[in-house]
């Protein structure tokens, strides 16, 4: 089947009502052709989604410069709705999501609905389900959110997402199950933004390299035991918790005893982060939105655009630091849980936090829940994604091509499909694929975690398997966004 590239794709798309684009299946073969975005195949998804009666939730979106103040540094940024992160959103599973998005930057932009399984045309990628916003303009977008759990929203333009651009997404189980007493969203980031090189001089620092990369390239920085290399390529000033740095650190309240629910997102763009909370150990229930077998650790290292939910009980009266150590750069955003009459001042140290020494949360420690459980099963098709590059160039390939003009993965609706991720770089990658919830295997034949975005370390071979059931146009890549705009991305295409 001849490949269909994107800007050909795109070129089609546009011309053709439905979004179809016509690949021939080479000389005389039958004809196979792309779901477009808003393929026939896309809307009957979305209306089989679609309940009587859902409740539709209406969000005024705006992306717009804003000047923000981080513990006394005044620094510009871009930042939905005037807030850093981005107002939280919540819906409940089944319910209508409609976003006006108002693009007031002096760029392009879009919004990707970070692992929502919702309908192609939606998914915010630019240039595979959408033009971009442009500056100046507006899009709407609505669709269905089908299944409960932590999420988020960011731009998928260029390095847009290492901005201020955030927000968590929270989508309420109508059958909650509960065990908790109070909910606490902890958004943690990476931010140089108005403080340090922009984006786009330090990825051209990347490409020159003159960064961070260059330096561990050549055997001389830091790396992370857990993650078998350096935990990223640039160096931050600082690191955020819900916006904040350390010296103003967010102060989160709960009483002595209570069942906390942490949902830990990290939207950094390139920085993964180890997490603990002083005194507490952690007990992890979801991933990416997902429910798994419960686990209890002390520390989880969560890697970019991957979410965690974890319960505490909280030990007593006291100020408990929340510890997110930038994995493999050393520098931490810091919360803090007060409890009782305490005083909100951060122990001393909290890096030190012997939870952070502790027993570490591994993949293979996650077992998806019976309800998520996707079944043995033997797939229709079975890719190999080969991760290279970074090297001459900061090109980073997926199956040793740049960008996505290499070629597709093709799947058809219905097929249950395995990818087998093989890194050849020195660098850990937190893959994401877009509309999806996968299922990682483990090696010891158990049912592995549901995620959208999952770590492969150096040198591994990690396996997954997911259901081809939304059809349409879907981005996987990095979700270190250099990385993404440094080559490694491409598409998982629906025929039919
Ligand atoms: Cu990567």
């Amino acid at each position: 089947m001849e490949p269909i590239s994107r800007r050909r794709f795109l070129a089609l798309a546009g011309s053709a009502s439905a979004g179809v684009v016509l690949a021939s299946c080479g000389r005389g073969g039958p004809r196979a052709q792309a779901v477009g975005p808003g393929g026939a195949e896309v809307l009957r998804v979305e209306q089989a989604r679609r309940r009587p009666g859902a409740a539709v939730v209406d969000l005024a979106l705006a992306a717009a410069p804003l000047t923000v103040d981080l513990a006394g540094l005044t620094a510009g940024t871009w930042a939905y709705n005037e807030a850093v992160p981005g107002p939280e959103v919540r819906v409940r599973a089944g319910d209508v999501l409609r976003a006006r998005f108002r693009n007031q930057l002096p760029e392009p932009a879009t919004v990707h609905w970070h692992g929502i399984a919702l309908r192609n045309d939606m998914d915010g990628a630019a240039g595979v389900t959408q033009e971009p916003v442009p500056a100046g303009g507006e899009f709407l977008y609505e669709f269905t959110v089908p299944d409960p759990g932590t999420y988020w929203f960011h731009p998928h333009v260029g390095l847009q997402l290492d901005r201020g651009l955030y927000a968590p997404l929270i989508v309420e189980d109508p059958a909650e199950p509960g065990g908790y007493d109070r909910e606490v969203t902890v958004v943690l980031d990476d931010w140089a933004d108005g403080v340090g090189p922009t984006p786009e001089e330090s990825f051209a620092e990347l490409r020159a390299g003159q960064g961070a990369h260059a330096q561990h390239g050549a055997g001389g920085g830091p790396t992370s035991a857990a993650l078998g290399g350096p935990g990223g390529d640039v160096t931050y000033p600082l690191f955020l918790m819900n916006g904040r740095p350390p010296a103003a650190a967010p102060v989160f309240d709960a009483r002595p005893g209570e069942r906390l629910r942490l949902r830990l997102v990290n939207a950094a763009a390139d920085t993964p982060f180890r997490v603990a909370l002083g005194d507490h150990r952690l007990t992890v229930t979801h991933t990416d939105g997902f429910p798994v077998v419960p686990v209890t650790v002390d520390t989880v290292v969560i890697g970019m655009s991957e979410r965690y939910d974890v319960l505490v009980t909280v030990a007593g009266e006291g100020t408990f630091p929340l510890v997110a150590v930038a994995e493999g750069k050393g520098n931490q955003a810091v919360g803090l849980i007060r409890s009782g009459p305490a005083p909100a001042a951060p122990p001393a140290e909290p890096s030190r936090l012997a939870e952070l020494g502790g027993r570490l949360l591994g993949l293979g420690d996650l077992q998806a829940a019976d309800a998520v459980d996707l079944g043995p099963g033997q797939p229709d098709r079975d890719y190999r994604v080969v991760l290279g590059g970074g090297d001459e160039g900061y090109r980073w390939t997926i199956n040793g091509r740049a960008g996505l003009d290499g070629d597709p993965l093709s799947v058809r609706e219905g097929e249950r499909v395995r990818l087998s991720f093989e890194n050849r770089t020195t660098m850990f990658h937190p893959m994401h694929l877009h509309g999806h919830t996968f299922q990682v295997a483990r090696p010891d034949g158990r049912p592995g975690p549901r995620k959208d975005s999952v770590i492969v370390l150096p040198d591994q071979r990690l396996v997954i398997d997911v259901v081809a059931d939304n059809p349409g146009q879907w981005v996987l890549h990095c979700h270190n966004v250099f990385h993404m705009e440094g080559g490694m991305e491409t598409t998982m295409s629906y025929l039919r």
